[in-house]
């Protein structure tokens, strides 16, 4: 263990291109609840009536309230060692991205800047009618939300299954998939895609993949160096040697 993380260090601090992909297990030990899993948000609730368009269009109350009882939550939660340590990797390297699946925004008030929000965004909404996009921080007094400018409903600015991901921030991805000589794959059960996909890319052109994550995923064995622990032990340990 000791020399794998030896050597993770090594991979990170002597490469000059490199990638993170982060999942709801990095913003866990902020407070924010994962998805899957013990403690998940899924537990006790089905996904496809919660997060896909369809689930919308048939009761877009319900799907509100599930998001504004996730934004009161995310709001009381601040970035942890894990956050702060991705944040301070990226001003070391000359070429870096960090692709988030979370819609928490905990990455960008760490300090991280050159991120692709894969999944979107909670505190965006967006208008199923005129397509108007605007933060909001705050609880809506009335859900559904409605647009001020055209009545039509507002969903929250996220990704739900069956949709597709942003354009920019999947062309940045893929490319940063081409080149990096390390990707960094941290709190993600890996059954999501495309994101799943990333490590067979990296792996598949001898590229260094280094997972963290509590548990073992299906990605634990492509990965060159698995560590099983807390992210926000080991990204520290891993990324600020
Ligand atoms: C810790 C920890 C600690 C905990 N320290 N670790 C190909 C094959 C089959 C299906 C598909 C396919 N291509 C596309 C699909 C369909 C679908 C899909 O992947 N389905 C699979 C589930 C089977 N994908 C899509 O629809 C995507 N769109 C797309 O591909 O478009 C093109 C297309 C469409 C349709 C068909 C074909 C092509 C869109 C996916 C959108 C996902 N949206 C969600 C919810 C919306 C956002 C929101 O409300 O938040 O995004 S789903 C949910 O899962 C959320 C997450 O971002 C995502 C990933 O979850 P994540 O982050 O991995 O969290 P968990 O909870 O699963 O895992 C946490 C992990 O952390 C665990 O492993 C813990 O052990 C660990 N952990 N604490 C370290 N302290
Ligand atoms: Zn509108």
């Amino acid at each position: 263990m000791d020399a794998d993380l030896n050597a993770a260090r090594r991979a990170v601090r002597d490469c000059r291109s490199m990638c993170v992909l982060t999942g709801a297990g990095v913003s866990a030990e902020s407070g924010v609840p994962t998805f899957r899993g013990p403690g998940g948000m899924w537990k006790n609730r089905d996904p496809m009536s919660l997060a896909t368009p369809e689930a919308f269009e048939e009761d877009p109350k319900t799907v509100w309230e599930w998001y504004q009882w996730r934004r009161g939550l995310i709001r009381k939660c601040s970035p942890n060692a894990g956050h702060a340590a991705i944040a301070r990797i990226e001003r070391e390297k000359e070429d870096f991205l960090l692709v988030t699946q979370n819609v928490d925004g905990l990455h960008r008030l760490a300090g991280s800047k050159k991120m692709a929000e894969f999944h979107g965004n909670i505190w965006i909404v967006r208008c199923t009618g005129c397509g108007r996009e605007e933060e909001v921080r705050d609880d809506f007094p009335v859900l559904p939300p409605r647009c001020p400018s055209c009545e039509a409903l507002l969903r929250p600015g996220v990704v739900w299954f069956g949709e597709q991901i942003p354009s920019a921030a999947l062309s940045e991805s893929l490319a940063m998939l081409e080149r990096c000589d390390v990707l960094l794959i941290a709190g993600t059960s890996s059954v999501v895609q495309p994101s799943a996909s990333f490590a067979y890319a990296v792996a598949r052109r001898r590229g260094t993949v280094i997972e963290v994550n509590l548990e073992e995923t299906p990605i634990s064995d492509v990965a060159r160096y698995s560590f099983r622990g807390r992210t926000g032990e080991l990204l520290p340990a891993i990324l600020c040697a």
